[in-house]
């Protein structure tokens, strides 16, 4: 290597904690396009690292908490957002990021998501949604397409999926955007909206997994799942979040609800304050 190659630094070295590397995610994994545009998202609003806090569940993607250099908990599975949500409410002023996978959010975390939802607790839930359990050998879970293989649906899957985007906006989330890992500049300015929003913000990534999912449906390569996201998706921006079931052939991507309301966190201190002067 040349000195000016060693001298040089990749625009995005400071999000990373560089003595974690290499991290653990297959090759054409979607994780690190989701990582490549948090931290996109953090330098074009300029936050100050200070003040984030990432929080992860288990999976492939909860490694990202002790990827980011940024105050971190990876916590017990399912249960970042109670973890997130202790973080906001005892320090309001940080910005608590949630980011994990379908299978700790939906499965066993899935009440932890409405309830927080429904409150409206100011964090922001980045989903990296790769259809199964990754880290564990790829079995199905509850975004698992109908009839897919996987480890635990050797015969086909004959469950029905949630429509994450469904679910968050009928749990009250106050912002709701669906991407692939395709779209990299909308899924970006879809976090920058998330991380200024005052509420429950919940982006979902549709993210490639060619190793444990891809390969056994048809799509071998990251690229081929890739192909798949681009012929599939179709940009409906505040259409139905009830109409944007994902199928083989219809991946129905945009920003589905982006609304006002008072946090959990601002009514609680409203109502702290009235307490404290009667
Ligand atoms: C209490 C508990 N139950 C089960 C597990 C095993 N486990 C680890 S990761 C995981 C699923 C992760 O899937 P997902 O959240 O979709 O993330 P991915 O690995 O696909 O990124 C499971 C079931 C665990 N670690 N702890």
């Amino acid at each position: 290597m040349t000195k000016k190659q060693l001298e040089m630094k990749h625009p995005y070295e400071r999000f990373l904690r560089k003595e974690r590397m290499p991290h653990i995610w297959c090759e054409g994994c979607g994780n690190g396009i989701i990582l490549n545009c948090f931290a996109r998202a953090l330098d074009e609003l300029d936050i100050d690292l200070n003040n984030v806090v990432v929080v992860s569940g288990i999976g492939c993607i909860g490694r990202i908490s002790g990827y980011v250099n940024a105050d971190s908990f990876h916590t017990t599975h399912g249960r970042p957002i109670a973890f997130a949500t202790g973080a906001k409410l005892a320090k309001p002023e940080l910005k608590v990021v949630v980011i994990s996978g379908d299978g700790d959010l939906f499965a066993i975390g899935g009440n932890h998501f409405i309830h927080a939802a429904r409150r409206n607790v100011d964090i922001k839930v980045i989903c990296a949604n790769n259809f199964v359990y990754g880290m564990t050998g790829g079995q199905y879970g509850p975004t698992t397409p109908l009839e897919a293989w996987t480890t635990t649906t050797p015969y086909g899957n004959i469950e029905q999926a949630f429509n994450l985007v469904h679910l968050a906006a009928a749990s009250g989330a106050v912002y709701v955007a669906r991407w692939t890992a395709l779209h990299v500049r909308r899924l970006t300015e879809s976090i920058k909206k998330a991380l200024q929003k005052e509420g429950f913000s919940f982006v979902e990534v549709i993210s490639q997994c060619p190793e444990i999912y891809g390969r056994h449906n048809k799509m071998k390569t990251a690229i081929s799942m890739m192909k798949w996201f681009k012929e599939a998706s179709e940009v409906r921006n505040f259409s139905d979040p009830a109409k944007a079931d994902i199928s083989p052939s219809r991946i129905i991507v945009g920003e589905f609800v982006d609304v006002e309301k008072p946090s959990y966190g601002r009514l609680l201190r409203e109502m702290k304050a009235k307490l404290q002067t009667e």
